[in-house]
């Protein structure tokens, strides 16, 4: 199958020969890898491998989430076509995106999955590869973050939520809200260098009250432009990870997650913040917490599939991809 073949056929996620280019499969048929990328764990060439970790044991309200990386993968293949809108390039022109497939591990082992899941990110990070990582519910984002801080040492955090993640952690637990307590005890992140954004509920952490929280009435009264510039100062240009929870949007926009907090965003003021940040090159990437049982018509797995596609676009921005002219 050559790049850019116009000719419809099935499976490009098996079948394709480049990493390069969008995907002639239907829509509605074919292996659904995510955006139709090739399925594969040889990184010669590649970019950023999109990879699943579907563990939901440290939800506290609605389990669910280990089934997001499916529903995502499917939600994706109706935007495998063309260029993205408003970007008006093809970002898999510029960025080699390959679908690694999902972390194993064992699920009666729960003690056991923090280290495969840092192991599994490890054997791609050093590779020099980044990943976009679909959740599984939040809590993966601190073994990822482990995985990273290795090859990157302490990063910056734009990280979108209705809530802010930094409960108290009374020690040993896996629970996904207390990971950014642990990420800042572990020096894995900077508090100075770290964003939250949407913000709306209490929490009752003691640490992280140095951190720049943008509550979602705040977010409301701001526009994109003016939001991504205070993001740009506060993360400046040092490594910088980003973390989306779906739950940051609205539960309009996304019924399909263990702990929807009403009063969110939209999806366009997510997308529109999240094109705005273009210039920055994130280390990694992931959104979290779709859990496709409370979904409606594919609405939550359908936004998490575009923020993700986008946040790749911004990838593609930050090797040069451009509009076409
Ligand atoms: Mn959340």
């Amino acid at each position: 199958m050559a790049n850019d073949d116009k000719k419809i056929t099935s499976d490009a996620a098996f079948l394709r020969t480049s990493l390069m280019g969008k995907s002639p499969d239907n829509s509605f048929s074919g292996a659904l890898s995510f955006m139709r990328r090739k399925y594969t764990r040889d990184l010669t060439g590649v970019d950023v491998a999109v990879t699943g970790i579907p563990f939901d044991q440290a939800t506290s309200n609605r389990p669910g989430a280990r089934f997001g990386p499916q529903a995502v993968r499917a939600a994706t293949a109706q935007h495998a076509w063309g260029s993205v809108w408003p970007w008006r390039f093809d970002p898999f022109k510029t960025l080699a995106v390959v679908d690694y497939g999902d972390c194993a591990f064992d699920y009666g082992s729960v003690e056991q999955v923090p280290q495969d899941i840092e192991q599994h990110i490890t054997d791609i990070v050093s590779q020099g590869v980044s990943t976009l990582v679909i959740g599984g519910d939040h809590y993966i984002t601190y073994p990822v973050l482990k995985a990273y801080f290795e090859k990157y040492g302490q990063m910056g955090l734009v990280h979108f939520d209705a809530h802010r993640d930094f409960e108290q952690d009374i020690g040993g637990r896996i629970d996904h809200g207390t990971m950014f307590t642990l990420a800042t005890r572990d020096g894995l992140i900077d508090p100075k260098r770290t964003v939250q954004i949407g913000i709306r509920t209490h929490y009752t952490g003691e640490t992280g009250n140095d951190i720049r929280v943008m509550n979602a009435a705040e977010v409301n009264t701001l526009s994109a432009p003016e939001i991504a510039q205070e993001v740009r100062d506060i993360i400046g240009t040092g490594p910088t990870y980003l973390t989306f929870d779906i739950d940051c949007l609205d539960p309009a926009y996304a019924p399909g997650t263990g702990t929807p907090v009403p009063g969110g965003l939209t999806s366009y003021q997510a997308l529109a913040i999240i094109r705005e940040l273009k210039g920055i090159d994130f280390v990694g990437m992931d959104v979290v917490e779709v859990a496709p049982a409370y979904d409606h018509g594919e609405i939550t797995a359908n936004a998490a599939a575009m923020l993700g596609l986008e946040i790749l676009c911004l990838k593609a921005w930050a090797k040069g991809a451009r509009p076409k002219s």
